[in-house]
């Protein structure tokens, strides 16, 4: 990678905040743009975002009822399988917990399954979803997300590796039992851990 020369003095700060970056790991500055397939096209007439499974009040919300969710900001960090990292990313949506509060999750309901545009999914338990800085994010750094980067919602979950944080998300699965996703059938990780370095299937 190249570097500017204040790019280069910023990358020295950062990797001397010691402890955050995990191992294996190398610290970037730019945005990469990772995943499979294309970008969808975000059609707002259409758009929809649910809830669903093992909950006991099912959700579908359009984008204008999804906005007038309340909101929160959270700042972290994002770990990708593929070993870059980039630190201080801010994320402007609705707590994951909001929608949590509202679908009311079953007793049996312990893992869910995220779902993307064009079939893509991830899986997570539910207890990784529960946390306070998991954000159904709309903005990153202040700025929409642009359609490269998930636009208009994209799920972050900052603790797990970022094939994890589902781009162009449109709902949430509740299952009683862990079903592996798209990467995941793919020979990643069921859970994915960055800092147990949890990147394969064969771990
Ligand atoms: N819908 C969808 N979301 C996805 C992916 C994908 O292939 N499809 N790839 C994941 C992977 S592997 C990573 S590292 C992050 C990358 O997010 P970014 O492109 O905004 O950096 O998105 C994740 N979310
Ligand atoms: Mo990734």
């Amino acid at each position: 990678m190249l570097f500017d020369g204040k790019d280069r003095k910023e990358l020295e700060r950062l990797r001397k905040q010691e402890g955050r970056l995990p191992p294996g790991q190398s610290l970037t500055l730019k945005w990469p743009v990772l995943h499979y397939g294309s970008v969808p096209r975000f059609d707002p007439e259409h758009w929809d975002f649910r809830v669903y499974g093992l909950v006991q009040s099912p959700l579908r919300l359009s984008w204008d009822e999804f906005n007038a969710l309340p909101r929160i900001q959270r700042t972290g960090d994002f770990h990708c399988v593929t070993r870059w990292s980039r630190f201080d990313n801010q994320w402007d949506g609705v707590a994951v917990r909001e929608v949590l509060r509202r679908a009311h999750p079953r007793p049996e309901a312990a893992y869910v399954l995220v779902h993307g545009e064009q079939g893509f999914t991830a899986n997570v338990p539910l207890a990784d979803l529960d946390r306070d800085e998991a954000v159904l994010a709309t903005h990153h750094d202040g700025q929409p997300l642009t359609p490269d980067h998930g636009y208009p919602l994209r799920l972050i979950v900052p603790h797990l590796y970022a094939w994890k944080s589902v781009k162009w998300l449109r709902g949430l699965e509740f299952l009683d039992c862990d079903a592996p996703g798209f990467w995941e059938q793919n020979g990643y990780h069921m859970y994915g851990d960055p800092w147990k370095e949890q990147r394969f299937s064969s771990q």
